[in-house]
């Protein structure tokens, strides 16, 4: 492979034949150091909000179609970040830390041109396998993002194939009181140029964002299939049923990486979203005690490892990953020697979600029921 550096050129080989045997989970393998991002999951759920004027926009809407609209644009405005920007800031996708039990992440967005402030949260809930759960709010505007997610892996024709695990909420709170809900299920990844040591990623199949209002249904297609382009996709927005007769229809087309625009509907030509522009980086703040970084926090926890990553000083990566390593082993086996086990900070585990059940039913969702990580509402502590 032209990506792999020489001097790794057999070990990625063998890495590869490593990966086609291994299914499941991907995140404890280890892997030839140039693929190694210095980057933890936990941070991954700041792209949900690269946008922050698209996420404090769904709060501003009068109608439910502009809502609804609203929430597909943040959406898809998105994808760009979450799974193409490492290729543009690190030459390929790689692969991120795998973080430990508790990690903890805290970011926000500023409040600018009236937009409002926007909070993140993240905490990793599981290690093995692992979850990463999340809380995203805009308290001026009223609106609000919480989920999780995991993934499970297998390999197909030289691709790695990501199933994602877990889904997220969107609510919003209207001048009413009355508060709109979406579900937000997330699309299916194949990972290819592996073989060239090059990873990146395409979406495959369907996702869905579905309301009381509307079922929203989102397609996703590569190079060679339908538009022929890669990173294209179809989003069919269709009043749910029984939802009276004023909700209009609509399909929007193009992909996600660049533009799209309304293909049918009543504003068909018209353009839908833009993202070649700028985003904005989430700004990390310490979050315990307030605007001081605990040892939990990610960029805290792994600042070693990830200096070792990016002075291609691996040595002192792998000795500080270690480190980690067997002090979160030691950690686990003085909690089954004590009897009692890691409390989440943020989360309360349910095993059913009942806005799950509920909406997912209206689009058929396949699973039908998930586990949920319910946000205890206990961040930020002061809040602006
Ligand atoms: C949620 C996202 C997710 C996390 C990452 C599959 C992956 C871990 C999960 C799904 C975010 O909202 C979106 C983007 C990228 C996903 C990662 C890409 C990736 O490769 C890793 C896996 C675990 C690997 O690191 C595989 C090994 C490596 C050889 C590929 C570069």
């Amino acid at each position: 492979g032209e990506g792999v550096p020489v001097a790794q050129r057999s070990s990625w080989t063998t890495f590869m034949k490593t990966i086609a045997s291994v299914s499941g989970d991907l995140s404890t393998m280890t892997c030839p150091p140039f693929i190694l991002s210095p980057v933890s999951l936990t941070e991954f759920p700041a792209y949900w909000c690269e946008h922050p004027e698209l996420f404090s926009a769904i709060g501003v809407q009068t109608t439910e179609e502009d809502r609804t609209l609203a929430v597909v644009k943040w959406f898809i405005s998105t994808l760009k970040g979450q799974y193409t920007s490492r290729n543009e800031s690190m030459g390929s996708e790689k692969k991120p830390l795998n973080p430990v039990l508790g990690e903890l992440f805290y970011g926000m967005w500023p409040d600018i041109n009236g937009r409002g402030q926007t909070d993140l949260l993240v905490e990793q809930v599981s290690h093995h396998p692992p979850i990463t759960a999340y809380a995203i709010e805009n308290k001026s505007k009223g609106v609000k993002l919480v989920g999780h997610n995991a993934q499970k892996t297998s390999f197909s024709g030289g691709s790695i194939i990501v199933k994602q695990i877990g889904h997220a909420t969107l609510t919003v709170k209207l001048p009413s009181g009355e508060v709109s809900e979406y579900l937000i299920t997330l699309p299916r990844l194949r990972i290819d140029g592996l073989w060239y040591g090059a990873p990146y990623i395409e979406l495959a199949e369907s996702s869905w964002i579905i309301s009381k209002h509307y079922v929203c249904s989102i397609d996703y297609k590569g190079k060679g299939y339908f538009s022929g382009k890669s990173h294209s996709f179809k989003a069919t927005l269709s009043p749910a049923p029984g939802s009276g007769g004023t909700l209009g229809s609509h399909v929007i087309e193009g992909t996600w990486h660049t533009t799209s625009k309304f293909s049918s509907g009543r504003k068909s030509g018209l353009d839908f979203h833009n993202v070649t522009g700028p985003k904005e980086e989430v700004t990390a703040i310490g979050g315990e005690p307030a605007n001081e970084m605990g040892p939990y926090e990610t960029r805290e926890l792994w600042k070693l490892v990830a200096k070792g990553i990016r002075e291609g000083d691996f040595d002192a990566a792998s000795r500080e990953k270690t480190k980690i390593e067997n002090d979160q082993r030691q950690k686990r086996k003085q909690e089954q020697t004590a009897g009692t086990s890691w409390s989440l900070k943020h989360f309360d585990h349910e095993d059913s979600d009942p806005t799950y059940e509920r909406l997912g039913r209206i689009g058929k969702v396949n699973p039908a029921s998930e586990d949920m990580y319910v946000f205890k509402e206990n961040w930020p502590l002061t809040s602006a």
